[in-house]
């Protein structure tokens, strides 16, 4: 009988779990991700908005996350958020290695308040990103509304993933709120490992 357990999902059989530092001219960051984790998360990215929605993606994807960023802020959030989300994207791919055994798709709707977020999520490996909604205010505290999206999309390009995400409301911090935990939720459901299978969910062999 195989053990598939949850480090059955690489090929090392070692934790799903990742560090990963990244330094430009514009950020300094430093990741740390584990895939089965207990939602503990320790974030300092210089935006107080951006930190809660960190938080509340660690909480409710299960992961352990700890974030640092040291950006260039006093141009705007956008350098930060984006490199985050490539960190981020970078640490799920190295955490899920040969994503053996993983659910591979999932699909999530969270509704906050009046406002609801949808994600349909597959860890293929093959970069995607659809977005369909607007965000009903420009801002939210020192956080550019917009750049939930554009946080979405980066972690799809870097993580691999095919993700098409939807928003509606009228309260812009609910729906942004909504978004992170619906990415954070179907993102929980897709990295997680079938107990039924031990090989990589794709007839190519390969994700
Ligand atoms: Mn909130």
């Amino acid at each position: 009988m195989t053990d598939h357990s949850d480090g059955d999902a690489r090929a090392d059989g070692g934790e799903r779990a990742a560090a990963v530092s990244r330094e430009t001219a514009e950020t300094t960051i430093d990741v740390t991700l584990t895939i089965d984790g207990d939602g503990d998360s320790a974030v300092e990215t210089g935006i107080g908005f951006f930190d809660h929605m960190l938080d509340a993606f660690a909480k409710h994807g299960m992961f352990d996350l700890s974030v640092t960023c040291d950006g260039d802020l006093e141009i705007d959030d956008h350098h930060t958020v984006e490199d985050v989300a490539i960190v981020l994207g970078e640490a799920f791919t190295e955490a899920l290695g040969e994503k053996r055994g993983i659910v591979r798709y999932a699909d999530r709707k969270v509704p906050l308040d009046e406002a609801v977020a949808g994600v349909v999520v597959d860890v293929s490996g093959r970069p995607h990103f659809e977005f369909d909604g607007e965000f009903s205010q420009e801002r939210i505290g020192d956080f550019t509304s917009d750049m939930a999206r554009h946080f979405a999309y980066s972690l799809a390009m870097n993580a691999g993933l095919t993700l098409h995400a939807e928003v509606e409301g009228v309260n812009a911090h609910h729906e942004v709120e909504a978004l992170f935990k619906a990415l954070a939720r179907s993102l929980d459901d897709a990295t997680r490992v079938d107990p039924r299978r031990s090989d990589t969910p794709s007839t190519k062999g390969k994700l």
